[in-house]
């Protein structure tokens, strides 16, 4: 970076920005738009908020000399994705009189609204406040949402990773006022002055990811962190993390300078470092993260800039004691296991499958209406999957056949009974609301996923688990660099087809195809899927046999 180079224009706003207020109560008290002022628009990220508007609708308001259909999303700040009965009621009913009437569980195991007009948005916030949930720091140059394993079996080890996860979460929180002020009503105590310790008055360079998994699963996808912590458990005990840092998935068409990493395993921390080494990761990334270009501002650049080795000595010298090596681990699986398991101490945990995470009632099958039924008397927590899946956990004996009941009544067993492919499917939100989707994404998986069952009926494999991911966009937030096959829109009708992901996480897939329509997908994939039913190796995945069998090369990661 050179000293001419002009800064990212966040850089001032942020700095200018008397910590992250700008004008954000003029712009929500002016009546003449639906929008904030442009300033405004890349502040409210830090409150979990972003201004979109209907695409559906661009046309033909502007046809009629109407403004866009502005409205915002709201992305709820959640730890692990655990919540309570009392809170997902909450959720739902703001859902209905906010929101569109829908819930979407997010791949970081949270809930967003949308269509969140802004004249609601104040009232928004300061609801989900009081439902003893926040949104700030869910968007943002700062630490995002905190990601922990599910991990329905063993419940004693998911209550202290989920503790870590929040310690942690709670640890990286800007200081900042302005989010109570703004939102909550709440007055500045005479004489007192914001400051960020931590932050310091310009945040991040960019946004900031943490996620903890617990082996053998790693349905966080723990290498697509900027810091992926693997715990680390002996004797059934915890009794540290591996730490893994430098992943990000998203990616510029056309600009070889932008790629997917996954995270580099650097050591091994005990529980007690846990929060202090995150700290200092983060602070390297604060001090030495690029400020100028943004597209290179993730960790995974700075660490790349600067080379492995010298990140870790600078981390060693900040922490003042030197990280041991990592503990071996092993992981299975990036999925979900759906349906009932039953923990040591016999609560029930019921994972339930929600295409794409949509939580909405749809014609012919009331999930939303489903799912508050057994809010109202579940005795237990709602746990979100950073597979876009609800777990409804810590179910007791005695309240298994209500739950089991209710599940039934309102058809929500039936999604244990889809295939295991759209089961370990995911796709970004994209359009509508999504201002950066090029090609349809949530919209379009359902289709998608029901032509590839239709070639795997074909070639008698129908309950084959390939890991199908598609992103309107290479931002990857659907995590398509992790799926065995990955889509990622180009323009509308038109995709990369990406292949040959690690059905556990641990190796990127690679690019086949650059602009290909279902068509041509289908076309491609008939005679390949063809080949891995006839030649397979016992209990060989899909992604595995595309590399076994040349259809990547290894090296070059391309099409031979
Ligand atoms: Fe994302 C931007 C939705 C997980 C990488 N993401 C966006 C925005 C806010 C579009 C925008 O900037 O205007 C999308 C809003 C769409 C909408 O209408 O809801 C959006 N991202 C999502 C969610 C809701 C997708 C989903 O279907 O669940 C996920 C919310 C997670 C959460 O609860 O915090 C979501 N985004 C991810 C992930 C996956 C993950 O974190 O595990 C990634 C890839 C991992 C990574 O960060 O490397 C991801 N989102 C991005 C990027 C590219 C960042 C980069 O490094 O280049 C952008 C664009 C940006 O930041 O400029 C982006
Ligand atoms: Fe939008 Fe692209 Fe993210 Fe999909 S991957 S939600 S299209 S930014």
């Amino acid at each position: 970076m050179s000293e001419e180079q002009t800064l990212a224009v966040n850089e001032p706003l942020k700095a200018g920005s008397n910590f992250l207020r700008g004008t954000l109560v003029e712009s929500l008290h002016d009546p003449v738009t639906g929008n904030i002022a442009e300033g405004d628009t890349q502040l409210i990220k830090f409150h979990g908020c972003y201004v979109q508007d209907d695409r559906d609708l661009r046309q033909e308001r502007l046809k009629q000399k109407l403004e866009p259909l502005y409205s915002f999303l709201i992305r709820v700040r959640m730890a692990a994705g655990v919540c309570s009965p009392k809170q997902w009621l909450d959720l739902d009913r703001l859902a209905h009189s906010h929101a569109n009437g829908a819930l979407r569980m997010t791949t970081r195991q949270t809930f967003q609204f949308h269509g969140v007009l802004k004249r609601d948005l104040r009232d928004t916030i300061y609801q989900i406040n009081q439902s003893l949930l926040d949104t700030i720091a869910a968007c943002g140059d700062v630490n995002r949402n905190v990601m922990v394993n599910v991990l329905p079996e063993r419940s004693d080890i998911h209550a202290e990773c989920y503790r870590w996860g929040q310690e942690i979460s709670d640890h990286l929180l800007p200081k900042t006022t302005a989010y109570h002020e703004i939102w909550l009503g709440k007055t500045q105590v005479a004489g007192h002055q914001d400051s960020e310790p931590m932050y310091g008055d310009t945040y991040l360079p960019r946004k900031f990811k943490i996620g903890i998994a617990i082996p053998p699963q790693n349905d966080i996808d723990v290498f697509s962190q900027d810091i992926g912590l693997i715990a680390v458990i002996k004797n059934d005990q915890l009794t540290g993390f591996n730490v893994a840092i430098g992943g990000g998935l998203g990616r510029t068409h056309g600009d070889d300078g932008t790629y997917a990493r996954l995270g580099s395993v650097i050591g091994f921390v005990l529980p007690e470092q846990v929060v202090q080494t995150c700290e200092q990761i983060l602070c390297i990334q604060r001090d030495h993260g690029n400020r100028y270009n943004r597209k290179n501002a993730r960790l995974k650049y700075t660490i790349d800039r600067h080379g492995l080795e010298w990140f870790q000595q600078e981390l060693n010298n900040r922490l003042g004691w030197k990280m041991p090596a990592e503990r071996s681990y092993h992981f299975d699986t990036s999925g979900d296991q759906f349906g009932w398991v039953e923990d040591r101490e016999g609560l029930g945990y019921y994972t339930l499958f929600v295409e794409s995470g949509r939580v909405k009632d749809f014609d012919d099958y009331p999930l939303m209406t489903g799912l508050r039924e057994i809010a109202q008397v579940l005795d237990g927590e709602f746990r979100l999957t950073g597979n876009q899946n609800v777990c409804i956990a810590g179910v007791k004996p005695e309240q298994r056949a209500q739950i089991d009941g209710l599940l039934k009544q309102y058809g929500l067993d039936s999604g244990i009974r889809q295939s295991n492919i759209r089961k370990a499917s995911m796709a970004c939100v994209g359009l509508p609301t999504c201002g950066l989707a090029m090609a349809e994404s949530e919209r379009y998986l359902p289709s998608f996923v029901s032509s590839i069952e239709k070639l795997l009926g074909d070639v008698g494999l129908p309950d084959e688990p390939i890991i199908v991911r598609i992103t309107g966009c290479p931002n990857g937030c659907g995590r398509p660099s992790l799926a065995e096959i990955g889509l990622v829109g180009k323009s509308p009708g038109h995709y990369q087809l990406w292949l040959g992901a690690s059905p556990n996480g641990d190796r990127l897939n690679q690019l086949y195809r650059d602009s290909v329509t279902e068509a041509q997908m289908l076309e491609i994939l008939s005679p390949m899927l063809e080949k891995f039913a006839a030649t397979r190796i016992d209990g060989e995945r899909f992604g595995d046999f595309v590399y076994r069998s040349g259809y990547i090369d290894d090296a070059t990661g391309y099409e031979i």
